[in-house]
C-alpha cells in the first residue's frame, strides 16, 4: 500500500466555508493543504440544490464574502446557479481550485501522537497536522419514513437531488413538506405543472419579501462607490438582524415581525385555505420561510393543499389516511436535512481513543462551535450551536474561520496540539443551552431542525456582532496545550 500523503492542513468540504478556509490559509502563506470534496465540483449547497426556484433567501449582497463584494447581483436574492458561479469564481480567483481533491469522501479520522490519519471511503489514506471540517449543516437529505416510496411508478427524489433533465411541464406533481425548499419549489413550478399537490404536515409562518431587481442606479453606485456598498451592506444587515432580534425576544422586533407575517397570511383570500395555512405555534419557532411569492402561488387554481396525514405511497400516487388516492406523476420530497449529523457519518477518534460518539453521547459538546474536547487540532466551521435565525451564514463562517486560523497559526508556529478544555467547554455550552431553551425556538411549541432529541435548540441565540466580539481572539486558558510528537514541520 502506498504511504499516505501528508499535509499540514486538511480541509474537509469545498462549500462556502471550505472555499473561505482555503482562501484564508493561502493568505497566511500556508499552502501545504488539501481540500477534500466528496463530489466532483465545489460549491456545497449551491451545487446540490438545483430544484426549480432554488435561491438564497438572505439578500445576495449580504450573502457574499466581505472581501469579495459583487456589484453585479441582479436581484435582492440570488439564484443557486448565480451563487454557485460567484463562489466558484472567487475560489478560482484566489487560487483555491488546485488544492481541491474531488470525489474524495473522508470515512474515518484518527488521532495518534500529533497526527491525524484520515481514511477515505475508497480506502486512500492521508495524514495531517490539522483537520478543519467545513462540511456544512444542511447537506444530508432526510428521507421520510413513508411506506411504499419505492413502489411509486414515476420519479421520486429529494429536493436536493432534483434530476437535471426532468420535465415537469403538464405533470401532476406531489410535494411533501412546507419548509423553505418546498415553498420555493411551489412558487417556481406552479405555472408549469398540470396540478401541484402540497402535502403539508405543519403550516409555516411566512415573512413576505419580494425578490426585487437591483435597479441600475444602485448597481452603478455599487460599482463606483465602496462607501455606498458598505452603507447598503449595513442596511441589509439591519433588516436581517431584526429577525434575529425578534427571535431573541426584543419586544419591538417581535411586534413588527408578528404584524408583518400575520398581514401576509391575511392576503390568503379563501378562509378555508387560510385556516390550513395558519400555524398552531408561535411565530419564529421554526426558521421563518422568507418568500414574497408563496401565498400567491398556493392560491392558484391548480394547487391543492392536503393536510390529511400520509398513509402510503403507491405506484399511481400518494394515499392519505382518509383513504383518498392523490394521483401523481412526480413526487418531490422536500423533507429537510439531517441538520444534527455535522461531521457524521465520518467516524472520529481523538486522544486516548476517545471517539466523537463518546464526546457527543449526550449533546454535541463543543467549544464555541469550532472545537471539540479531546480532539486536538481538529476544528469545525459552523459546527454545533452556531447562531441560528435568518442571519447570513457568511458572517458566521467568516468569524469562525478567522478564529480557527488564529488557533492554526499557534499550532504551526509553536508545534503544539490544541484541544479545548472539557470543563470550560461544558460550562460555556450549558450557558448557551440555557439561553437557547428560553428562546421562541425552544418554547414556541413546534418541532424543527433547530432542536435536538430533548427539544433543546442546537443554536446559539446570539447576533453576529456579539459572536464576532466574543470570537475576536482565542482565550489561551480555555485550551489544553500538548507537545506534538508526529509533526511534519521542517
Ligand atoms: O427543510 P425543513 P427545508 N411527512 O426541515 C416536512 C435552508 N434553506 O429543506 O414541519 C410529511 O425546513 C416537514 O414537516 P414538519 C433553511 O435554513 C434555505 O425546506 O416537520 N412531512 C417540513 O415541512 C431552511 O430552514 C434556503 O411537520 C414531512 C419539511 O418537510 C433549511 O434549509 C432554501 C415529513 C422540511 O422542512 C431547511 O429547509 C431552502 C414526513 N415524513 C432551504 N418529514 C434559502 O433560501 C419532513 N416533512 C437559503
Amino acid at each position: 500500500m502506498p504511504s499516505p500523503s501528508r499535509h499540514r492542513v486538511v480541509v474537509i468540504g469545498s462549500g462556502v466555508a471550505g472555499i473561505l478556509t482555503a482562501i484564508k490559509l493561502r493568505e497566511r502563506g500556508i499552502t501545504d493543504f488539501v481540500v477534500l470534496e466528496k463530489a466532483d465540483t465545489l460549491g456545497g449547497t449551491w451545487r446540490d440544490n438545483r430544484y426549480p426556484g432554488a435561491a438564497c433567501d438572505v439578500p445576495a449582497h449580504l450573502y457574499s464574502y466581505s472581501f469579495a463584494p459583487n456589484a453585479s447581483w441582479t436581484h435582492r436574492f440570488a439564484t443557486a446557479p448565480d451563487l454557485w458561479a460567484y463562489f466558484h469564481g472567487v475560489a478560482e480567483e484566489h487560487g483555491v481550485l488546485p488544492h481541491v481533491r474531488y470525489r474524495t469522501e473522508v470515512a474515518d479520522a484518527r488521532y495518534d501522537a500529533g497526527t491525524w490519519h484520515l481514511t477515505t471511503t475508497a480506502g486512500d489514506q492521508l495524514d495531517a497536522d490539522v483537520v478543519i471540517s467545513a462540511v456544512g449543516r444542511l447537506h444530508q437529505p432526510r428521507y421520510p419514513d413513508i411506506a411504499g416510496l419505492d413502489d411509486f411508478a414515476g420519479p421520486v427524489f429529494h429536493s436536493a437531488r432534483w434530476p437535471a433533465d426532468l420535465d415537469i411541464a403538464g405533470k401532476r406533481v406531489g410535494l411533501i413538506g412546507t419548509g423553505s425548499s418546498a415553498t420555493q419549489i411551489t412558487a417556481a413550478v406552479v405555472g408549469q405543472v398540470d396540478r401541484l399537490t402540497l402535502f403539508q404536515r405543519t403550516a409555516q409562518w411566512v415573512w413576505p419579501m419580494d425578490n426585487t431587481p437591483i435597479p441600475l442606479w444602485r448597481k452603478a453606485l455599487l460599482h463606483l462607490s465602496k462607501r455606498y456598498g458598505t452603507r447598503y451592506y449595513w442596511s441589509l444587515k439591519e433588516q436581517i438582524d431584526f429577525i434575529g432580534r425578534a427571535a431573541k425576544g426584543d419586544p419591538a422586533a417581535v411586534e413588527a415581525r408578528n404584524q408583518t407575517v400575520r398581514d401576509a397570511l391575511g392576503t390568503v383570500r379563501d378562509p378555508e385555505l387560510r385556516a390550513k395555512l395558519t400555524p398552531d405555534y408561535e411565530i419564529g419557532c421554526k426558521r421563518l420561510v422568507i418568500s414574497g411569492t408563496f401565498y400567491d402561488a398556493v392560491q392558484q387554481p391548480n394547487v391543492d393543499v392536503v393536510t390529511t396525514g400520509i398513509q402510503q405511497v403507491e405506484a399511481g400516487g400518494l394515499r392519505t389516511t382518509d383513504g383518498e388516492l392523490h394521483e401523481l406523476d412526480v413526487l418531490v420530497l422536500a423533507t429537510g436535512f439531517h441538520a444534527d449529523a455535522y461531521v457524521r457519518p465520518m467516524t472520529v477518534t481523538g486522544e486516548d481513543g476517545v471517539t466523537l460518539d463518546d464526546v457527543w453521547a449526550d449533546v454535541p459538546m463543543n467549544y464555541k462551535s469550532v472545537a471539540i474536547p479531546h480532539m486536538p487540532d481538529f476544528f469545525l466551521i459552523n459546527g454545533p450551536f452556531s447562531p441560528g435565525g435568518s442571519s447570513s451564514v457568511l458572517g458566521i463562517i467568516e468569524t469562525h474561520v478567522d478564529y480557527v486560523l488564529q488557533l492554526v497559526d499557534r499550532v504551526l508556529a509553536e508545534d503544539v496540539a490544541l484541544a479545548p478544555d472539557p470543563d470550560r467547554s461544558a460550562e460555556l455550552l450549558a450557558e448557551i443551552r440555557q439561553r437557547a431553551s428560553q428562546t421562541v425556538w425552544g418554547t414556541g411549541g413546534c418541532t424543527s431542525w433547530y432542536l435536538d432529541e430533548d427539544g433543546v435548540p442546537l443554536v446559539n441565540p446570539v447576533l453576529l456582532d456579539e459572536l464576532a466580539a466574543d470570537m475576536a481572539t482565542p482565550v489561551p486558558e480555555d485550551f489544553v496545550v500538548s507537545a506534538r510528537a508526529g509533526s511534519s514541520a521542517g
